[in-house]
């Protein structure tokens, strides 16, 4: 069983009722229309979803890139992910990086059934690749090892700092996160991509979230699919000369509209900017997306 999660077991485990029409959050939606549940504080009991989740025995793998000068991020991510992320639970850190000598030296130690795992990788000239060919290498690494290795997956982007709780109710078959800058917003508002010869395309009336390219997850064999097929659909407009707009964010929220809707989606909470302050129905903000110098980092 988890180490540090206090473990109360269902039977006997004493909480309120569940009050049918008295929801606990009313300024938020609570689901989606195919019923999937949007993650929002308030709306689960983390003693019951432990409790589930441990009677599993689940064994978790975060993925990161830190690949060229991106490796500056690594630390901090991974010391805020020791205090905040899965806590009490199994957890591999995948760290897909190009460096593999200059990361086994910064001596980072993680705690009890923690794991630290470089995996290297090619570094691509095109930042744009950079970011695309993630869907490519967390696919061949899903059948080599994630497999045999945990149970769920969860696929972030590393320029990231956790700051509140985020734990295993986030699991799912298979999950996205609604993007901070675009949840308030309507659907014209909405960065899909507009061309209809990319396999990202998505036409003005449709679309249900924009989902963020930087947070989604779900069981192995589901993030096996939707890498698998990002992977070709990016291949397919590479062939045809065309790259969508905002790269795997695209490809990622085509495939959640039209080839398998979320069974959970994260709020907000779960990926908030740095320069965005707070608001009114944000009870936490548990991982933050780094403010950053676009034209230093990229360069
Ligand atoms: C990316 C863009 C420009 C220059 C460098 C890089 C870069 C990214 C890099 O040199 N090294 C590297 O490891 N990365 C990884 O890709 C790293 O894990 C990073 O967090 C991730 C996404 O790049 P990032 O964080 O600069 O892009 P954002 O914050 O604008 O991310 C959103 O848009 C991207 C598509 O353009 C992705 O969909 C991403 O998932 C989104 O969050
Ligand atoms: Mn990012």
């Amino acid at each position: 069983s988890p180490d540090n999660v206090n473990v109360i077991h269902l039977k006997r485990m004493v909480y309120p009722k569940p009050e049918t029409l008295k929801p606990p959050r009313t300024n938020v939606l609570s689901v989606s229309p195919w019923l999937a549940p949007i993650v929002w504080e308030g709306n689960f009991n983390i003693d019951i979803l432990n409790e589930l989740f441990r009677q599993e025995n689940v064994r978790i793998g975060l993925t990161v890139f830190a690949i060229k000068k991106y490796i500056r991020f690594l630390k901090t991510f991974i010391e805020t992910a020791e205090k905040f992320f899965m806590v009490g639970y199994p957890v591999n850190y995948y760290i897909f990086t190009d460096l593999v000598s200059n990361v086994t030296n910064f001596n980072m130690t993680v705690g009890p059934r923690k794991q630290l795992i470089f995996l290297e990788v090619p570094s691509y000239k095109r930042w744009q690749d950079v970011t695309m060919r993630r869907m490519q290498m967390i696919r061949d690494f899903t059948k080599q090892r994630f497999a045999s290795e945990v149970d769920y997956l969860v696929c972030v982007d590393v320029d990231m700092r956790f700051q509140d709780h985020v734990g295993v109710e986030i699991l799912s078959d298979v999950f996205g996160t609604l993007h901070p800058a675009f949840f308030v917003k309507g659907r014209d508002k909405f960065t899909f991509e507009r061309r209809p010869e990319s396999q990202a395309y998505i036409p003005e009336d449709e679309g249900d979230f924009y989902y963020a390219g930087g947070y989604f997850g779900g069981k192995v064999e589901e993030v096996y699919k939707l890498t698998n097929h990002c992977h070709h659909a990016m291949l397919t407009d590479k062939a045809n000369n065309i790259e969508a707009i905002w790269h795997d964010e695209s490809y990622l929220n085509n495939y959640f509209l039209y080839y398998k809707k979320p069974t959970k989606i994260l709020s907000p909470e779960y990926l908030w900017n740095e320069r965005d302050g707070t608001a009114f129905y944000l009870r936490k903000r548990r991982l933050i997306s780094l403010h950053k110098n676009a034209d230093e980092v990229r360069n």
